[in-house]
């Protein structure tokens, strides 16, 4: 794989990208995914699992939760735009659910 640059992606890029991703959302210069969950507890099991990998890369999500319900939003603040870190790390999320 391609060393991941903090390069802002083109919309044809972003585009690509979202494509092979499974039911994430483009929102404005966010990509973004509800995931439900059968229990809170399951919900905050995903939650630290997701932290700690942010964590490992140096690259941190905007999390909510509601009960059972977790969105994320990846964007890279840094270059106020989305980067391969943000395709990384949402495919990293869905390995993880
Ligand atoms: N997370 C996200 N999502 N975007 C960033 O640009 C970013 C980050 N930058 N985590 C990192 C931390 C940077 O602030 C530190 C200094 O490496």
């Amino acid at each position: 794989m391609a060393a991941l640059t903090r390069k802002k992606l083109t919309p044809g890029q972003v585009s690509k990208h979202l494509r092979k991703l499974k039911n994430w959302k483009l929102e404005g210069e966010f990509i973004v995914k509800k995931y439900t969950f059968k229990t809170f507890i399951e919900a905050v099991g995903f939650m630290n699992r997701v932290f700690a990998a942010a964590e490992a890369q140096d690259h941190h999500p905007n999390l909510e939760n509601v009960w059972a319900f977790v969105t994320i939003k990846w964007s890279t603040h840094d270059v106020g735009g989305l980067t391969d870190w943000d395709f990384m790390m949402a495919a990293r999320c869905d390995a993880l659910r």
